[in-house]
């Protein structure tokens, strides 16, 4: 008899479909998720409920989730190898953060780093789902035991509260959930803000701050040349004292696989003008194929649809297992599912 497959381990990760994707959320995250989908059994998602934590237009939002669908799939993810598909297609999500919500301390929340920056950007609007963002995140990755989950460096705080989370509820109710580990890259886990290179480039700050997925290459590279840097001309990694040029630096050694060692090596002594064009040429080189397939993509609602759908129907079939168990464990009635 032949012995049974063993079964792969599984990967989540999410994308809130807010703004336009940036550079950043390329490498940190996008690019890690096509390198896993044949190693892993992958889900990834838009989270679409996490992006109304802040205000949004409904129109446009539902326009970025459909945007942010087409760059999944024009960045090579595979829509039957990886489960693709609307957060908030899928109820559970939403079931089960409830529900982690009450095995979770205000005092963890308070702590995000994440919540205190976008209060502070959103002074007007420091809601009750902004606090609780990060239990949604834990019940997005414990509702598929998720074994890895592909983030940037800004999200280690979240999934470490996932994992707490997740340990308190085994600890109380026996093993019930699989208690995931962060996959951050080794180069490129946090490319910087173009202007202001002591922060995270992110896609909800000004356009000139970040190169966004779907940029034309001239837009990319005046935004890379206007890159703010130093003035002491040297191609040197050192994100301390020089955060702009190793920023730079970081985003062509991720895009190319060149050490630094390597990049100073080239372009150290011949003028930030140089440099910054051959940082501006990689970015091209990576995302230009992207929107070819882009264009091609979001035209197509036919298919856009079916990915939508079967994405929602792969994922709740996984999703209501974990429900069940957790329903039974907690006292809720669980025949009815
Ligand atoms: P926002 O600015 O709207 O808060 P964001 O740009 O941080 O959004 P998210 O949707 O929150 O984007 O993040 C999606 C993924 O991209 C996460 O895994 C996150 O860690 C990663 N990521 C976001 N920004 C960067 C960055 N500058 N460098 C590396 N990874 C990033
Ligand atoms: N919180 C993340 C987006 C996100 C996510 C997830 C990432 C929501 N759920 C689950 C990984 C796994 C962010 O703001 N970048």
């Amino acid at each position: 008899m032949e012995q049974a497959q063993t079964q792969k381990k599984r990967i989540f990760s999410g994308i809130q479909p807010t703004g336009n994707l940036t550079l950043g959320n390329y490498i940190g995250a996008l690019r890690n998720f096509k390198l896993l989908e044949d190693e892993y059994d992958c889900l990834y998602s838009i989270v679409d409920l996490h992006a109304i934590t802040v205000r949004q237009n409904p129109a446009e939002l539902r326009k970025a989730c459909l945007r942010t669908m087409s760059i999944f799939l024009a960045s090579g993810l595979d829509p039957v190898k990886n489960i693709i598909y609307f957060q908030s297609q899928v109820h559970d999500h939403a079931e089960l953060a409830w529900i982690l919500d009450c095995y979770t301390y205000m005092g963890e929340l308070s702590r995000m780093t994440q919540f205190k920056d976008k209060s502070q950007k959103h002074a007007d609007n420091i809601n009750c789902g902004l606090f609780a963002y990060p239990v949604l995140m834990a019940a997005d990755i414990l509702l598929y035991q998720s074994d890895l989950v592909p983030i940037g460096v800004d999200q280690k705080q979240h999934l470490e509260l996932c994992r707490d989370v997740g340990q308190r509820f085994n600890a109380l109710y026996g093993d019930t959930f699989v208690i995931p580990e962060g996959y951050i890259p080794k180069v490129g886990a946090k490319i910087m803000s173009l202007q202001e290179p002591e922060k995270k480039m992110s896609k909800s700050d000004p356009e000139e701050t970040y190169v966004a997925i779907l940029d034309k290459p001239d837009v990319i590279r005046k935004k890379i040349r206007r890159a703010v840097t130093d003035c002491e001309n040297r191609v040197l990694f050192d994100p301390e004292n020089r955060p702009g040029v190793s920023n730079l630096m970081s985003i062509l050694s991720a895009l190319t696989g060149s050490s630094m060692d390597a990049i100073a090596a080239e372009y150290d002594g011949r003028g930030y003008g140089v440099f910054k064009d051959a940082v501006a040429d990689a970015v091209i080189a990576v995302l230009e194929p992207i929107q070819n397939e882009y264009d091609r993509i979001i035209a197509d609602k036919a298919f856009l649809q079916q990915v939508m759908e079967s994405g929602a129907e792969r994922a709740s079939q996984i999703a209501h297992k974990t429900m069940l168990k957790v329903r039974k464990k907690v006292g809720l009635a669980a025949w009815k599912l």
